[in-house]
């Protein structure tokens, strides 16, 4: 089994992987850049775990982001690991919004929980697991609370095979869908969101179909449709942002 661990950077990522890994890893250089890739195996598991370079957005514009999607997109991963900073939500669950439109299960591991805790905020993260249909457990990689639990969930495989496709309005889910339905590949979901966003990259598994879709779409919007994706995004984490964070502290202070 093999397991990317993936988030942003600053996340925890480096905190956690030691925690699970111990001294039991390969440390080295990405093919042709001087990053650093570094691999290992999680303690009392067969499972292997990749350390992916830091990255906001699985978009093709700095080599740290082209190196994670390549890896998530070609090399068999079994399982994500997403590793979010619990105090920063909207700009962590950016990134996974777009991990979860690939055909690979993800756990979230909701980082600097302690962090989250001193400062008040108490996150329904029932509530997101819905919403955004993955499992997601609260750790401190620092404090090194909950990541046992979080092994057992990996071992056990007991987690959500996402289904999630519901944060987009309704014509760009029907375009989806279409443009979906026309190619022949796992990943189908995510090559659809690269079509519409134009990306480069995947010009390639363009169709008949999906060509004249696209060329709607983008006379209809008339904008960047990479744009239109990435404010979608938005609107939908801010959303559940909002119904997902209670601040206790706030609520002590509210009285009649
Ligand atoms: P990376 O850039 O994602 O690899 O993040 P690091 O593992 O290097 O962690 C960044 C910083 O956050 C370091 O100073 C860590 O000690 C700290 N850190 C990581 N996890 C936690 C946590 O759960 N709680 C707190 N309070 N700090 C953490
Ligand atoms: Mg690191
Ligand atoms: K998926």
């Amino acid at each position: 089994m093999k397991v990317a661990l993936i988030g942003n950077q600053n996340s925890g990522k480096t905190t956690l992987f030691n925690l699970l890994t111990g001294h039991n890893q390969k440390i080295g250089n990405w093919p042709g850049v001087t990053i650093e890739r570094k691999e290992g195996r999680i303690r009392s598991t067969d499972f292997d775990i990749i350390d992916l370079p830091g990255i906001y957005s699985l978009s093709p514009y700095t080599i740290e982001e082209e190196i994670s999607r390549k890896y998530l997109f070609e090399d068999n991963v079994d399982l994500i690991l997403n590793i979010i900073d619990s105090t920063n939500l909207e700009r962590s669950l950016y990134l996974t919004t777009q991990l979860l439109e690939l055909d690979i299960p993800v756990i979230v591991a909701l980082n600097m929980s302690d962090i989250a805790l001193q400062r008040g905020i108490d996150i329904d993260y029932k509530y997101l697991e819905e919403k955004l249909d993955t499992t997601m457990i609260p750790i401190s990689a620092l404090k090194k609370t909950g990541v046992f639990d979080l092994i057992q969930v990996i071992k056990s495989q007991a987690y959500r095979k996402n289904n999630y496709t519901h944060i987009y309005d309704h014509e760009l889910e029907d375009c989806l869908k279409k443009i979906e339905s026309e190619i022949k590949h796992d990943h189908e979901r995510y090559i659809a969101v690269k079509l519409i966003e134009n990306d480069p990259d995947f010009e390639e598994f363009h169709q008949n179909g999906s060509k004249k879709i696209v060329e709607t779409l983008c006379m209809t919007y008339n904008r960047d449709m990479e744009q239109i994706i990435a404010d979608e995004r938005y609107r939908y984490i801010e959303n559940i942002r909002d119904e997902s964070i209670k601040s206790s502290k706030q609520n002590m202070t509210v009285t009649d």
